[in-house]
């Protein structure tokens, strides 16, 4: 028996934790078996890179250590928590995924993406989510609801520009992959997006 990958992305404050334990609370309510869980992050030793990676720092980080540090937690995560979950039939919810990488590292950092593709196929093999929510949000939206917690991050601490090429990659990859992605408006208020999140909750639950 296997189980089904769902995904969350979307830029900075665009809700996605928020909306995570709602959909998993429907799905519980349904009846599946529900694994929340995080990148980068998920299991102790994923969660230290993950410090590593957003603890701003006086030694500037390389982007291709950045590059090998989420794909290091990726991997790890991968094989501790999500295959494995995935095997025993569970339903896997993941905030941010590989989509993450193409967007913060490709389009965001410049990086290569023959690099990118590279390590992908070397860590993420067929572990390819089921269903990619994309809630999309302005970026000033979104900063403006990120900016009002704590101090920000090391990759939020970027320049607008930064924020502006991850959406529009965002928003090219949901068009490339329409079978996959389904995009919200995530600017729109809470219980609104939840509105939006409805149909697809009704069809993931047609999944065989
Ligand atoms: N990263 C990650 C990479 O660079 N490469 C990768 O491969 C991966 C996997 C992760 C960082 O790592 C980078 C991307 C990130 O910079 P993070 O803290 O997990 O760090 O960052 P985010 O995932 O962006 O987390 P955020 O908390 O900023 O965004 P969320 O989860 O989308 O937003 P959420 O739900 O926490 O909401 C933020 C605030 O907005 C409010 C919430 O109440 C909360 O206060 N809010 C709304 N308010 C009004 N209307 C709505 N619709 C609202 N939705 C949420």
């Amino acid at each position: 028996m296997t189980g089904r990958f769902i995904t969350l992305e979307g830029g900075e404050g665009a809700g996605k934790s928020s909306n995570l334990e709602w959909l998993a609370g429907q799905l519980r309510a349904a009846g599946k078996r529900v694994l929340l869980t995080r990148e980068p992050g998920g299991t102790p030793l994923a969660e230290s890179i993950r410090n590593v990676l957003l603890t701003p720092s006086d030694e500037r980080m390389a982007d291709d250590t950045e590059l090998l540090l989420v794909f290091a937690a990726r991997a790890q995560h991968l094989e501790q928590k999500i295959r494995p979950a995935l095997a025993r039939g569970e339903w896997v919810l993941c905030d941010r995924f590989v989509d993450a990488t193409w967007a913060y590292q490709g389009a965001g950092r410049g990086l290569n993406e023959s690099a990118i593709a590279r390590l992908e196929q070397l860590v993420v093999r067929d572990t390819v989510p089921d269903m990619t929510l994309l809630f999309d949000v302005p970026v000033d939206v979104g900063m403006a609801r990120a900016g009002k917690r704590a101090a920000l991050d090391r990759i939020e601490q970027e320049d607008r520009a930064f924020f502006d090429r991850i959406r529009q990659c965002y928003l090219d990859r949901a068009k490339a992959e329409p079978g996959r992605f389904r995009m919200l408006d995530a600017s729109q208020p809470l219980d609104q997006v939840r509105e939006q999140m409805q149909p697809l909750l009704e069809e993931m639950l047609t999944w065989q």
